[in-house]
């Protein structure tokens, strides 16, 4: 992190912040200010069980949809930098309810944007020098690709869901404020991320908790959808070397060459839970195809040759050995599942919308 001292990371108490906190925990003496709303995404179970939290993390419970709040928030975490990853995260979500998506990606990064403006032009000149705004965004706002081709920074954005929307536009703000305001911005678009702790609506768990119950797995579509799948710790390798490093007012994708379809992404984990599970039918006869969503792209794929030559980043995990890990981990945080599953209402794929 170099002289920076005070980070406000937003979004730490979701899935990929919550990593970001704890990286930022184990492996800096920065003191941590974690911004959320504390929605329905949220947890800080794995972030409350570490020794170092207790002196050096702080929970600052706001809505980036209260200017006012959002401002304060600013103001008291003092930051030398700011990692904003705070975001509705759920397409299906924003298809059945897109305002809070605006409201959130959309409005929320505009109040931050311009909370961070006023905080950035009060700095010593010292701390200005360092200061650095990160926005974290998706490789969805590229839109969906054919069978050949891949996502890269020179892609047109071409967003297709209300939610892939709200991160373009979010986007477009964050590059606003660098060329108009002079706030140093440096952007990163990611591929799809799994592992420990993510909420369980995605695909990932939704299929390993729903298999390990003898539930039907629910399929989109014809299952061909290809995503670029990432295991959440490399993610955050990216985003840290993005953050400090990263050239400002330039944006990097990061992809881990983890193309798979969603009907293999199925079948793997099918496999798995054979394997750790034995006797009983195959899991992949609870395979379920269901209506697709609306819009679905069709497949992403990312070119992160940028960041890889700029900034020395690959991914250390490939997709089975991160599929292992993040099996046996929902096998064994059932509980948790269940817990979080209550507080945010989850029902099921396509929340519910599915036989
Ligand atoms: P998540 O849904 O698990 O967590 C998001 C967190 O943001 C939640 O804790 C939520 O309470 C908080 N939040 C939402 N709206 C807020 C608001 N108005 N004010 C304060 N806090 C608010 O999401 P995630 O998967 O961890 O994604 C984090 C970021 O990374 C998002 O910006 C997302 O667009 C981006 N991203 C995610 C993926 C992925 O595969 N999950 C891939 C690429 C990029
Ligand atoms: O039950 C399901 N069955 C199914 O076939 C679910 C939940 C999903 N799917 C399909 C839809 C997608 O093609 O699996 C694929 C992955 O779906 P999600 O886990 O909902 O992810 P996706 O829509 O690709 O978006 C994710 O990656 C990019 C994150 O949710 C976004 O926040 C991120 O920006």
């Amino acid at each position: 992190l170099g002289s920076r001292r005070r980070v406000l990371v937003t979004g730490g108490a979701g899935f990929i912040g919550g990593a970001v906190v704890r990286r930022l925990l184990a492996e800096s003496t920065a003191t941590v200010f974690n911004l959320d709303k504390c929605g329905y995404a949220s947890d800080l179970t794995s972030i409350e069980a570490l020794p170092k939290a207790a002196e050096r993390h702080q929970l600052l419970r706001v809505d980036l949809t209260d200017a006012e709040a959002t401002t304060a928030a600013v103001r008291q975490a003092d930051p030398d930098l700011v990692m904003h990853l705070a975001a509705e995260s759920h397409v299906d979500r924003s298809i059945e309810g897109p305002g809070a998506f605006i409201a959130s990606n959309v409005t929320g990064t505009f109040h931050l944007l311009q909370a961070v403006r006023t905080h950035h032009e009060g700095l010593s000149e010292e701390r200005r020098d360092a200061f650095r705004f990160h926005h974290i965004s998706t490789d969805e706002v590229f839109g969906s690709l054919g069978d050949t081709g891949r996502f890269s920074e020179t892609t047109p954005y071409d967003p297709r869901s209300p939610y892939s929307a709200s991160k373009a536009a979010s986007d477009h703000l964050v590059s606003a404020w660098h060329h108009t305001y002079g706030l140093p911005v440096v952007l990163t678009n990611c591929s799809n991320n799994y592992g420990p702790w993510q909420f369980p609506e995605k695909l990932i768990p939704v299929v390993i908790l729903k298999a390990a119950a003898g539930e039907p797995i629910p399929l989109y579509g014809d299952g061909a959808n290809v995503r670029d799948w990432l295991y959440v710790e490399d993610h955050v390798d990216a985003l840290l070397l993005a953050a400090n490093q990263g050239q400002l007012g330039r944006s990097y994708c990061v992809g881990g060459h983890g193309e798979r379809t969603n009907k293999q992404v199925v079948e793997a984990i099918c496999a798995l839970l054979d394997q750790l599970r034995p006797g009983g039918a195959p899991h992949a006869a609870l395979i379920n195809r269901v209506t697709d969503r609306p819009g679905h792209d069709r497949r992403y794929a990312i070119d992160p040759a940028r960041i890889s030559s700029e900034l020395g980043w690959q991914p250390r995990h490939a997709f089975e050995q991160g599929l292992e890990v993040t099996v046996r981990w929902y096998l064994e945080h059932q509980g948790w599942c269940s817990d979080v599953r209550e507080q945010g209402g989850y029902s099921g794929g396509r929340l519910g919308l599915v036989a």
